[in-house]
């Protein structure tokens, strides 16, 4: 055997294209490779591309970085070839090289050409679906043919995926990283069939300021993100007729301010929820984890949202079943004290089997509450307004309290939601029926 011959690999005839980049070095000094074996891959911007090894041989030195743009004729590297001879291709200079199996063995080292410029091979195709930051352009992903295939195989979109390697190129790593973190967050990242919005620098727009989120609101938008994703949201909307619960919570007043408690609607709104979720026990529920089954919760943990500076807080109120109204108005104004000065107890803020969202004192004559999952059901209250309402002879003016039930379509069906919402409107326009029970 002969010793080993120093062979340079020239970049192939790609013609006269420029900003052809080395996106990736596939071999290192001393790595042995076989002929057709990849070098390196090179990308412009309509294609990535793997540059073939000529020759198997051993791989003495390469002459390319990473970011390196680089033209036809330009040295790749250099290898250690042992029986150059053998390793040479076959075909003249100006032909592409031909597959391995049909090289000449033995052929006279003396007849030897230059090695033929082998053809860069194309990259396989980005599936039909990618995303649109993959094809739009916005924002180009720099990944080897490798990643990119692995990344087609566990359906990761690569225009989500943050790149470690040079110039911010992702490597096989990034993508089982992303994988990871999507398994295990809770699938709070875009992934998993989701298409990734595109990472957009505003600034060229305008000015702009970045303002980072309080931690409460970073985890109440992954809660929401999450009940997005999972629930089949359907929202019924319906008016009560609270003229008389309104002329009975204003003739407390005095009572209410020797007691010291603000009385407003929400305390009699959590406790007709109570009454009305007893008699609708699948929205007082959970979906199995099987989601073939629903799991009745025989406590009734009514969770309300308050407004804090940090974001949306969601304390629970226990058995609200058992409690008056007064206990509760007291409860409501104790708990979010404690919401707005971040001195809730973990256990404050679980165990919630249903929740109320009323933005009442801000307005709106309805909204789409997103269910607070794994609760089936929440309900929006909107802001009381006098309107005309027909009694059956004349229009009378009424104080008319907007409610929105969200709930998830999965566990309850329409009637039901509709139903519930309708009981609710019957409970709060005469509370007597909350003391009727079942
Ligand atoms: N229509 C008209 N007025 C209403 C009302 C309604 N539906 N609900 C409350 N009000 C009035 C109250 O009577 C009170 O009036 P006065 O000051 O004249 O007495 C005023 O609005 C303020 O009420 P409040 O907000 O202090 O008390 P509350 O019991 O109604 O609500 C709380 C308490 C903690 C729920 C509330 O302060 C809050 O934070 N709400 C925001 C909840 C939220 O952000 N929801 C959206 C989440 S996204 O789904």
């Amino acid at each position: 055997m002969s010793a080993p011959q120093a062979r340079e690999v020239l970049i192939p005839n790609i013609g006269d294209a420029e900003d052809v980049e080395v996106i990736e070095l596939c071999v290192q000094p001393g790595d042995t490779v076989a002929v057709d074996g990849a070098l390196i891959v090179i990308e412009s911007d309509k294609a990535s591309m793997e540059v073939p090894s000529p020759y198997a041989g051993t791989v003495r030195e390469l002459s390319v970085a990473l970011g390196d743009s680089v033209t036809t004729g330009r040295l790749i590297a250099v290898l250690d070839v042992e029986d150059a001879a053998a390793g040479e291709p076959a075909a003249p200079a100006a032909k592409a090289s031909p597959p391995a199996a049909q090289r000449t063995e033995g052929e006279d080292a003396a007849n030897e050409q230059p090695p033929a410029a082998p053809q860069p091979v194309p990259a396989p195709a980005p599936p039909a679906a990618t995303s649109p930051a993959e094809t739009s352009g916005t924002a180009k992903v720099y990944a080897g043919p490798a990643t990119r295939r692995l990344a087609r195989e566990l359906g990761v979109d690569l225009a989500g995926v943050r790149g470690s390697g040079g110039a911010g190129r992702i490597v096989k790593d990034d993508v089982k990283a992303f994988v990871k973190a999507a398994m295990t967050d809770g699938g709070t990242r875009s992934g998993g069939g989701i298409p990734a919005l595109p990472n957009i620098d505003f600034a060229k727009f305008g000015p702009t300021e970045a303002v980072p989120l309080p931690r409460v609101g970073v985890r109440g938008a992954r809660n929401l993100h999450r009940s997005w994703l999972n629930v089949v949201h359907v929202t019924q909307h319906d008016d009560a007729d609270v003229t008389e619960l309104e002329g009975f919570r204003k003739s407390l007043a005095a009572e209410a301010a020797a007691r010291g408690v603000k009385l407003t609607l929400l305390p009699f709104i959590l406790k007709a929820c109570a009454t009305n979720l007893k008699s609708f026990p699948r929205l007082n529920a959970s979906l199995n984890a099987a989601v073939d089954g629903l799991i009745l919760k025989r406590y009734w943990h009514i969770g309300f949202a308050v407004d804090t500076e940090d974001g949306l807080v969601v304390p629970v109120i226990r058995d609200v079943d058992q409690k008056g109204v007064w206990a509760l108005a007291q409860e409501i104004a104790a708990l979010s004290e404690l919401a707005r000065t971040r001195a809730l107890k973990p256990d404050q803020l679980q165990g919630g089997t249903f929740t109320v969202s009323s933005l009442g004192r801000v307005g709106g004559t309805g909204f789409t509450p997103i269910v607070n999952a794994p609760e089936v059901g929440i309900l929006g209250v909107g802001r009381l307004a006098t309107k005309p309402l027909w009694d059956g002879a004349a229009f009378q003016p009424r104080a008319v309290l907007p409610l929105s039930l969200s709930y998830d379509h999965r566990a309850i069906n329409g009637v039901e939601g509709g139903n519930f919402v309708l009981g609710l409107a019957q409970l709060l326009g005469d509370i007597r029926r909350l003391t009727l029970g079942q």
